[in-house]
């Protein structure tokens, strides 16, 4: 026979752990610790820039160069997979690579990626994204590979991601910068 104490111990036991187990099962707590369909990465275009499911081959995706930049698919120096991707300055003038990834207006994004000077230059960096509200701004100013993480507040559906081998006009053709493991996910 159960002592009182003790049945009344059991029965709060189980009154607390049969909630928490359902919650923890629940969309709401994977979507909270960043599991499952609850916080999905949309950085999933097939290409060098590996997103953390994987998906890499060894092309540039939906990467485009902008400012007739060279955008290629590098097997030099990897951060994550067999590949990175490198875009090459052509004037040393606001040269980059680029992404459109579809958000929803109003809410709260974390971009990560890995990236790095290539074999010349001193004037990488990103900034000047757009459909957010402010956009990040700094330098990219290592031979070897750094974590960036920004987050951003979206003012629109499309969020336009700007790495650039020249962030100004103050470089030279043939500046290089090279990224790879980019992420970007809802911030919830
Ligand atoms: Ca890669
Ligand atoms: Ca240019």
């Amino acid at each position: 026979m159960v002592q009182p104490l003790k049945g009344k111990i059991l029965a709060i036991l189980i009154l607390v752990l049969i909630p928490l187990t359902c919650w923890a099962f629940s969309p709401a707590f994977h979507g909270m610790m960043g599991m499952g369909s609850g916080n999905p990465e949309l950085h999933t275009t097939a290409a060098a820039t590996t997103d953390p499911n994987g998906n890499e081959v060894n092309g540039t995706g939906n990467w485009t160069n902008g400012n007739n930049t060279t955008v290629i698919s590098s097997i030099e120096d990897p951060y994550a997979g067999n590949y990175a991707l490198k875009a090459v300055s052509n004037d040393g003038s606001y040269d980059r690579t680029e992404i459109s990834i579809t958000v929803v207006s109003g809410k709260s994004y974390r971009v990560t990626f890995y990236a790095k000077r290539g074999s010349q230059g001193t004037h990488q960096g990103y900034n000047q994204w757009t459909g957010v509200v402010v956009s990040p701004n700094n330098t990219i100013d290592s031979t070897n590979y750094t974590l960036y993480s920004e987050d951003v507040t979206t003012n629109s559906t499309t969020l336009l991601i700007r790495i650039y081998a020249s962030v100004d006009n103050g470089g030279a053709a043939g500046d290089e910068v090279i990224i790879d493991n980019v992420s970007v996910k809802k911030i919830i």
